[in-house]
């Protein structure tokens, strides 16, 4: 399959032009700013200029839809890289807002046509948030980063093939 004659891949080299909103909560900031920092670092590492990059915060991971899908259906971005942690263990009513808000932002990707990469930790701890922004495992900002990219320059070359 990997030989296919018609086969599309998204790179991370070729969209340096690419305008990316980042929507960040600031519930667990101390969390999200390193996702933040991560995605920040993914897009500037691969070119993309940081005039190119708006950041919008929002109260919690329940308001990341609203936005989100303002910016994805204002014409003005490539792609849309959402953050934000919700933690088990600081809410009773966990399930929702982490509920709510993946199935918020998936329904602003797809109506508007625009990638929207999700990060959105939702672990039953701190101590798994933190090794998920930035510490032993990886930076979930910074994967967002990258997916963001590679779906601006697969959409591109779908685009440039017709589809
Ligand atoms: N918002 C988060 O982003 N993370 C959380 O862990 C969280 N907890 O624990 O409750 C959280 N709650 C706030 C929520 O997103 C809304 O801002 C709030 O319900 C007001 O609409």
């Amino acid at each position: 399959m990997s030989d296919a004659p018609n086969r599309f891949e998204g790179t991370l080299h070729d969209v340096t032009d690419a305008r990316v909103a980042i929507v960040a909560s600031r519930f667990n900031h101390f969390i999200v700013d390193r996702l933040v920092d991560g995605a920040f670092d993914a897009l500037v590492r691969h070119g993309v200029s940081r005039e190119n990059v708006v950041l919008a915060h929002v109260p919690g991971a329940y308001e990341l839809p609203l936005v989100v899908q303002r910016m994805a259906k204002s014409g003005k971005f490539d792609a849309v890289i959402a953050v934000s942690a919700v933690i088990r263990g600081s809410t009773p009513h966990f399930d929702y807002v982490a509920g709510e808000a993946a199935k918020g932002v998936a329904h602003a990707m797809l109506e508007s046509g625009v990638p929207v990469a999700f990060a959105v930790l939702t672990t039953d701890t701190i101590e798994q948030a933190i090794e998920r922004a930035g510490t032993k495992a990886g930076n979930k900002g910074f994967e967002a980063g990258l997916t963001a990219l590679e779906m601006i320059s697969l959409g591109r070359k779908l685009s440039s093939a017709g589809y």
